[in-house]
Order: structure tokens, then sequence, then C-alpha cells
């Protein structure tokens, strides 16, 4: 026996079996090389957050709570994908659903402790937007948030949500706290730019209190970006 063979751990739980050419005149013999796999290989990628995705259908025998369903949460850069891959584009959802995500332990609705004295910023689509623009708009409305795209300010983010809607769809970042001032600017600026909303486009950001509350169509605006 060489001192090569020696120093082989057979059986190898994770090894390659090649055939080595030796010298010319005796047969190849197998050896095991021990694969180093790297755990890039096998670990998924972790996210920040843990998140839940939500879907609501209007049946309008039901309450609007009744009607909010979890999908499904996840916590790495492959579940995500997964599940995004998993489920309909928002722009073939029947008029009346929504999808929202948002952080694991956050329902989404007004009533949550993490909602109730928050807001959102709102991004409202015209009706030919939903062809052009709806399902990256919410692609990459979903990665700000997994990514945590907000800076020092992503903490201040509950979640977002997408209404798809006959008079117009609608896609919105939910914060926590109509107060913060400056972690709303922050997130409104960074929304717009990451969906590439043109300068001249202006977007608003409301309190749900005031949504809530509402007597005609429109909510005043908080702030503007
Ligand atoms: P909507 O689904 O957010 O918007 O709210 P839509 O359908 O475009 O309607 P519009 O009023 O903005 O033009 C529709 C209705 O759903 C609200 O008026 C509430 O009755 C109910 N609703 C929506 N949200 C987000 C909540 C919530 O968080 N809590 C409760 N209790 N009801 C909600």
């Amino acid at each position: 026996m060489s001192s090569f063979e020696n120093v082989l751990l057979t059986p190898w739980p994770d090894c390659v079996t090649t055939s080595v050419p030796t010298q010319p005149e005796k047969e190849n013999r197998d050896i095991c090389i021990p694969k180093v796999v790297s755990p890039e290989a096998y670990i998924k990628h972790p996210l920040q957050n843990k998140w839940a995705l939500w879907f609501f259908k209007n049946d309008k025998s039901k309450t609007w709570q009744a009607n909010l369903r979890l999908i499904s949460k996840f916590d790495t850069v492959e579940d995500f994908w997964a599940l995004y891959n998993h489920i309909q584009l928002s722009s073939n959802l029947m008029s009346g659903c929504d999808y929202s995500l948002f952080k694991d332990g956050i329902k989404p609705m007004w009533e949550d402790d993490r909602n109730r004295r928050g807001g959102r910023w709102l991004i409202t689509l015209s009706k030919q937007q939903r062809k052009s623009d709806l399902d990256r708009f919410w692609l990459e409305t979903l990665l700000c948030l997994v990514g945590e795209a907000f800076d020092d300010f992503s903490d201040d983010v509950c979640g977002a949500v997408i209404n798809v809607r006959t008079k117009g769809d609608k896609i919105a970042v939910w914060t926590t706290n109509y107060e913060n001032k400056e972690a709303i600017t922050h997130i409104g600026r960074v929304v717009k730019e990451r969906l590439g909303v043109p300068p001249k486009v202006i977007i608003g950001y409301q309190s749900h209190a005031d949504t809530a509350t509402k007597s005609g169509s429109t909510t005043k605006n908080k702030f503007v970006a």
C-alpha cells in the first residue's frame, strides 16, 4: 500500500470517485478524493426578518377580517423566491383581491399595535399601468422589504399591500408611526426611486387613522415625496 492510499478516508461520506491513471503498465485504479462542499451550496441565505404573505379575497358575505388569509411565512432568500414563483402575479388576480407582505407578528390591518399609529406611502396606478407597471412595481416593493432597503429606517417598515381594483390598482408601504418624519421621508424617497416613479409624479403618505375615518374618496396627505 502506498503512503498516498494511507491518507484516504474510506468509506468517505461525500466524495468523488475517480479513475486516476497510474503508471502506464498498471491498470487505472479507483481512488476517493474528498469533495469540499462550500456551505453556500446547502445553507439557505437568511433574511434579516421573517415575513408573512397574506391574501385578501373580497367575499361580501363575510367581514373584512374574515376575508384575510395567511398564505405562508419565510425567512430565507430561497423560500421567498419559491413562494413568489408559486403564486399568481397580481395582474392575474380578480378585482377586489389584495396581497400583503408583513413582518412576522404584524397583522396587515390598521388595528395591529404596530400599525395603529402608523400610515402608508400610497402609489395609485392608472388602469393602463396594470399591464405595464403593476407586477414589476410589486416585485420591486417586495425586494425593498425583504432586502431591508431603507437603511437605518427599515425598522419603521411594517409591510406592504397591493390592492387590485377596477377603479385603479394601489401599492402601499406601511410604516409604524406617522410622527416619525425622518423615517417616513427617507422611506418615501427610496420607494419612489426604486420603483422608478418619475420625480414629477407626487406620492402621498396618509395616516391609517385618517384613512379609516375618511368621509370622501380621498385622505389628506401628511407627507409627500
Ligand atoms: P381597501 O381595501 O383598503 O381599499 O379598503 P378599496 O377597496 O380601494 O376601497 P377605498 O375605500 O380605499 O376606495 C376598503 C374597505 O376595507 C375599508 O373601507 C374598510 O372597510 C376595509 N378595510 C381595509 N383595511 C386596510 C382595513 C383594516 O386594516 N381594518 C379593517 N377593520 N378594515 C379594513
